[in-house]
């Protein structure tokens, strides 16, 4: 197949205003694969019918293939012609049966789009437009059709072929090879295609569903990897059940098979019936994955699963509209990975991802609405602002129906939509319409980039008893919109009384629509103290003028775990920015607040180690309008230090050995292991002479990898003897595991050593170094490039160097290097010399011969 990268000299965008209903339809396709890694043939049947009354052509999209025959009605047509990229075929009637036949390389193809070989097996990848790869056919999510799928291997090398659906027949042929044939009985978009051929073993569960159906589910790894798929079998089961309970939805096919591989481009994907999976998140035992990984494994297989209906069933009319199946299935998977354990510390973490991905794009170059206008590649669209602020859309839309009603909202569109490619719209006109509500103004948060910045006074008068709460928004201007309305925020509020600590009166939700209101509280007897937008009701910026004094009262008092964790959260960067600004701070209303945190007999470790942690340099630095790195890690780690110190017999508690028990993976024990890694994090940072031999007895004497990649974060960032010992020993103990090992490179990109940008440098050329596979890349690329204070160390050899494995990605991987652009594109934010340093690297991007046009979009809109 032709080289698909194609060179910017001007790339076409897409426009949302531009959609048009397909000219043909293909209600159902028969695909026959001949399949081999150097040459595979694939024979496409498409019986396609004239939608409505016009005489354009049919129009099937490709990828520079050559058609090696093209017949209608089972005739050999020569009339047929290329355009662009485009196979565009003659036709007289309403209905025709059209047959091609194309021979592809999997084995070449490194953008890991369309059929690929990973690992010796072989494998799809179709979401966004990777069918075209594949065969060609129109290749947009609103053409729907049923799947008939017969692949052909070498039985010795492929054992096992799968396919979407049910397995219908299977055989053996003379010559060693062997074939099946599998149907997917319910109409689905080109991008739900997957196929997998290979040398698998499988990890067999069932699931009965409420109607009684039994579902056979698979999770198919190499042989080796069995023993760790439990969790992911768990989770699974857990997720079909759930998705019953809270939104009433069944699975709807016999068969439910999981395939996990080692190279793909994202976490996962949700093909009908036969997910595939980034090996990341499949794959878990105590000795080799964290907690976080069993965590994120749990959401990431519901959140496929979940897609059954919210993108399946129902997927999206374009590529406009992914947030209509990311947003709400991301909603849907938080809900579910809430249920499994600490609401509130889930909650806690996911606003803490939103801030660490979403803010910083909202705020940038590449900022674009949940439902975007135009793009010039869809991959590049794959973004936190369509996953999470997506997901707070659904969740604001709930929060405002309450339970029953979002539930009746949610059936409605379900059962309107089914079998059905919809918009964004469809999916608020039924939150309307179930709900009972007007949601015309908060169509703004679909339409309009950018996060809202919210201004909070309260105003007490003692004398009358009224406390007044003056609230103003701001919707900041973003690329190509320079004027915004004020949108719908949903804010949860109440009030507390500052001397007893006691709640006065009820939670409120108001609703800020205007761009200013007030909100009068009657009988107030005692000073208050407001809490605001609690469990992060609205996904804004709050700015209000609460002193110091009243977030550390609310960090003691407030009865929302969020909010809670929040005014701590406010009161550590009031007291970071000043240190970083302003050169010093003083830290005692932090030190306070944190021990008595650690000291609440009633909080769960989970979250107390979450309350207890600094904001992060990057999130230090995007509140300001110029980024000093330096001065941000110098006040941070201060901080660190003075609580290291100060409270230091509380870390060397939490991180006792004595109080060590077996590994289990509860939410308590989850709760324990965290809390003893910050611990140890702290005492490292108070200089305390045995932190290193702390650090070490633990990384030795874990029996799990949380206490053992704990430790060694600890370890990675000083300069003791320990260190070069864990890191070797982490080596040689996990050499074959490529997972870990991506962990021993991501642990050093991070480090916050002054030597970090050379000791990576030097990683890239270790010889377990490749850019070909994507967690790998990003494992240290991406950490490296996230690593604030190393990335943009003075001289900018950071860039120069991201730059560098950024154009040598490109060439494999063009979804891969895109993804790891958006760093550079931070540049209005630093001094003068460093932005210089950092556009003049996307200009050698931009004007480097053949790059992609993913990595042109990013790199060029960066500059803009
Ligand atoms: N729909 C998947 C995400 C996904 C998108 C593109 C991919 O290919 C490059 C792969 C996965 C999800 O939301 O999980
Ligand atoms: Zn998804």
């Amino acid at each position: 197949m032709a080289d698909a990268r194609t060179t910017p000299v001007t790339p076409a965008a897409t426009r949302r205003s531009d959609y048009t209903p397909p000219a043909w339809l293909v209600p159902q396709v028969a695909l026959d694969f001949a399949l081999d890694p150097v040459a595979t043939r694939v024979r496409a049947r498409l019986d396609v019918t004239r939608n409505g009354d016009h005489d354009t052509p049919l129009r099937l999209d490709g990828a520079g293939q050559v058609p090696l025959s093209v017949t209608v009605d089972g005739q050999a047509i020569n009339d047929w012609r290329i355009e662009g990229e485009q196979l565009v075929v003659p036709l007289s009637g309403d209905a025709h049966v059209v047959e091609t036949e194309v021979e592809i390389a999997p084995d070449r193809n490194t953008q890991l789009m369309g059929l690929y070989a990973s690992g010796g097996n072989l494998c799809t990848q179709c979401e966004a437009e990777g069918f075209r790869r594949i065969t060609w056919f129109p290749d947009r999510p609103d053409v729907l059709a049923t799947y008939r799928v017969k692949m052909t291997a070498d039985k010795a090398r492929f054992p096992v072929l799968l396919a979407n659906g049910d397995p219908v027949a299977q055989g053996d042929n003379a010559d060693g090879t062997h074939w099946a044939e599998w149907h997917d009985p319910w109409p689905k978009p080109s991008y739900l295609f997957a196929l997998v051929a290979g040398d698998l073993a499988v990890n067999r569960g069932t699931f009965t569903t409420r109607s009684g159906r039994e579902v056979q589910l698979g999770i198919w790894v190499r042989s080796a990897d069995l023993p760790k798929t439990d969790h992911a079998l768990g989770a699974l089961k857990l997720s079909m059940a759930w998705d019953e309970r809270v939104y009433g939805r069944e699975y709807d096919l016999d068969v439910f098979n999981i395939v996990a591989v080692d190279d793909f481009n994202f976490g996962a994907m949700e093909n009908k019936g036969l997910n595939i999976f980034n090996s990341r998140y499949i794959l878990a035992d105590p000795d080799t994955a964290t907690d976080y990984d069993y965590d994120a494994i749990a959401a990431v297989v519901a959140h496929e699963y979940f897609h059954n209906w919210s993108g399946n069933r129902i997927t999206c009319r374009d590529w406009f509209q992914l947030s209509l199946k990311e947003g709400f299935t991301v909603y849907r998977d938080q809900g579910f990975s809430a249920d499994q354990g600490s609401a509130a510390v889930k909650r806690i973490e996911d606003v803490r991802g939103l801030r660490a991905a979403q803010f910083p794009e909202d705020s940038g170059p590449l900022a674009h609405p949940v439902r975007p206008e135009s793009y010039i590649e869809i991959s590049n669209f794959y973004t936190a602002t369509i996953y999470n602020k997506g997901a707070e859309l659904i969740r604001m839309m709930a929060t405002m129906l309450g339970p029953q009603r979002f539930r009746a909202a949610c059936d409605l569109y379900f059962d309107r939509f089914d079998g059905t490619a919809a918009t964004c719209e469809d999916f608020v006109a039924c939150m309307e319409e179930g709900g009972g509500i007007d949601l015309t103004q908060f169509r703004l948060w679909y339409s309009q980039a950018g996060t809202p910045r919210v201004s909070a006074s309260l105003v007490h008068e003692p004398g009358s008893g009224r406390a007044t709460l003056n609230l103003a928004q701001k919707v900041p201007e973003t690329p190509g919109q320079p004027v915004k309305q004020p949108q719908v925020l949903p804010l949860r509020i109440r009030l507390f009384g500052g001397d007893t600590g006691q709640p006065l009166g009820d939670e409120q939700l108001v609703i800020l629509s205007d761009a200013s209101a007030s909100v009068t509280f009657e009988t107030v007897t005692e000073r208050p103290v407001v809490s605001l937008n609690r469990g992060f009701s609205a996904p804004v910026i709050v700015e209000s003028d609460r002193s110091a004094a009243d977030l550390a009262f609310l960090a003691r008092h407030d009865d929302d775990a969020f909010a809670r964790y929040e005014a701590m959260q406010q009161l550590m960067l009031d007291t970071l920015i000043a240190a970083a600004v302003e050169g010093e701070a003083d830290p005692r209303a932090v030190v306070d607040a944190v021990a008595d945190t650690l000291d609440d007999p009633t909080l769960d470790r989970a979250f107390v180690a979450e309350a207890v942690l600094l904001p992060s340099e990057n999130f230090i630095g995007d509140q300001l309008s110029i980024v000093d790195p330096e001065a941000i890690f110098r006040a941070r780690e201060d901080l660190r230090a003075t609580l290291g110190r100060e409270l230091e017999a509380r870390w060397r508690a939490a991180c006792d050995p004595a109080l060590r028990r077996p590994y289990a993976y509860t939410p308590e024990d989850k709760g324990i292991r965290r809390l003893r890694s910050v611990a140890l994090g702290y005492l490292a940072a108070s200089g305390a002479s045995d932190a290193p031999a702390l650090a070490w007895a633990q990384f030795e004497s874990a029996d799990n990898m949380t206490d053992r990649q704990g430790a060694l974060s600890t370890l990675v960032s000083g300069h003791s003897p320990e260190r070069e010992r864990a890191l070797d020993q982490f080596y040689t103990r996990y050499a074959d595991n490529p997972l870990v090992l991506d962990k021993w490179f991501q642990t050093q990109a991070l480090s916050s050593r002054d030597d970090t940008p050379a000791l990576v440098a030097e990683l890239a050329q270790h010889p377990d170094f490749t850019l070909a596979n994507p967690n790998r890349a990003r494992a240290l690329v991406g950490a490296f490039a996230v690593n604030q204070r190393a990335f943009h160390a003075e001289g900018g050899a950071g860039y120069r160097w991201l730059t560098e494995q950024l154009l040598a990605l490109d060439k494999l991987n063009p979804q891969t290097s895109a993804r790891l652009l958006p760093p550079l594109g931070r540049w209005r934010r630093f001094d003068p010399v460093r932005s210089a340093a950092m556009r003049a690297e996307l200009e050698r991007i931009v004007a480097t011969p053949g790059i992609s046009k993913d990595l042109f979009e990013q790199a060029s809109k960066s500059l803009e």
